[in-house]
């Protein structure tokens, strides 16, 4: 299996979030996309390419043009501020205020454009949010030309950024942009299935009123867990969508029993959907040991996903999510790959 790698993503670190009351260096962090490089070079799962630039029209599909405008102004206006260290957010236009105006003040706009304040921009943040997507993209183009599977090495994620708002270390949806790109180049459907522990709220509401993009979550039950405010059971898609969303909401303590019946369960209902392509939204912070997460599967667990993932014998492109658990998340995200290859 081709992956595509971009060092570009090195820039956006240093950053903070607040966790429990505390301001800590962020959990998504470069060391994270690093040990998956390495991991891919030691493993010699497949060549490791540099992505092509592409430009921002197939995300301005599924992204709002002022929000995309937005993004790569964020870290200059920050400093025209007199202000260093993380971009962030501290106020948002919730029930009451005024959402119909787009504020003109920065501190307005970073709440205006987000939901939380996992989202901290640094100098290089843009440029690896723009490296990220061009990876997403460089990695749908082999698929769409042939290959069975590839693997975009995105970071930062993807799957928190909705329409027109950053979330959660995510700031352009990838897996959303890429499977926009297959329906541009001819797919007539795409599956988009995710297995990141959190909820991909962002890539639900982009597709929620689509029949064209079926969307599958496998995620911690919004009772306990980030992002709270989506990812139940009972969203299903509305109008065209209607059918087309579909959540597996789960409990903290879930362990690879009833985590791999909701994995069948989903599997089966994107082969009745009958896609083109399928797009993974690659999360491995499922792990035990991840830092931030409450699901119990085991390193031994993750080639069983890429397995039964290819037994749906469909084109598939793997972006990377989440993972927090730094020095076993290469093992387990190649262990998906190298558990599809095997299939
Ligand atoms: C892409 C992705 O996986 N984003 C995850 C964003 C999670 N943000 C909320 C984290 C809340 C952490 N709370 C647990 C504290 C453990 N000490
Ligand atoms: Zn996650």
């Amino acid at each position: 299996m081709k992956s595509v790698y971009s060092p570009r993503h090195m820039g956006h670190s240093g950053n903070v979030e607040l966790v429990a009351g505390a301001i800590v260096p962020a959990f998504e962090m470069p060391s994270r996309a690093e040990f998956i490089h390495e991991r891919l070079k030691e493993t010699g799962l497949g060549p490791i390419l540099a992505p092509e630039e592409h430009d921002l029209s197939t995300a301005a599909r599924v992204h709002k043009q002022n929000y995309l405008d937005f993004l790569p102004t964020v870290w200059d206006r920050w400093t025209a501020l007199g202000r260093d260290g993380t971009a962030l957010p501290y106020t948002w236009p919730t029930r009451g205020l005024r959402q119909d105006v787009i504020p003109e003040h920065l501190d307005a706009q970073l709440g205006y454009y987000s939901f939380d304040a996992g989202i901290g921009f640094v100098k290089g943040t843009w440029d690896a949010i723009k490296s990220s997507h061009d990876v997403a993209l460089t990695a749908a183009g082999l698929v769409n030309a042939g290959e069975r599977s590839a693997f975009a090495l995105c970071r930062p994620p993807g799957h928190h950024a909705g329409s027109d708002f950053m979330a959660g270390y995510c700031f352009i949806n990838n897996a959303a942009v890429a499977a926009q790109w297959f329906l541009d180049k001819g797919a007539k459907r795409v599956s988009i299935l995710d297995v990141d522990y959190h909820h991909g709220n962002g890539t639900q509401e982009i597709f929620y009123r689509r029949g064209d993009v079926q969307v599958i979550n496998l995620h911690g039950d919004p009772n306990d867990e980030y992002p709270y405010f989506l990812g139940f059971a009972d969203e299903r898609g509305e109008g065209a969508g209607e059918g087309f969303n579909i959540n597996y909401p789960m409990r903290h303590g879930t362990g690879w029993d009833r985590w791999s019946e909701a994995l069948e369960d989903g599997c089966r209902k994107l082969a009745d959907y009958a896609p083109d392509v399928v797009v993974v939204s690659l999360g491995v912070d499922t792990f035990e040991k991840d830092p931030i997460s409450k699901f119990r599967l085991k390193t031994e667990h993750y080639p069983l996903i890429g397995a039964r993932i290819a037994k749906l014998g469909l084109p598939t492109l793997f972006v990377m999510e989440g993972g927090y658990a730094v020095a076993e998340i290469a093992v387990n995200a190649v262990g998906v790959l190298q558990g599809f290859e095997g299939a």
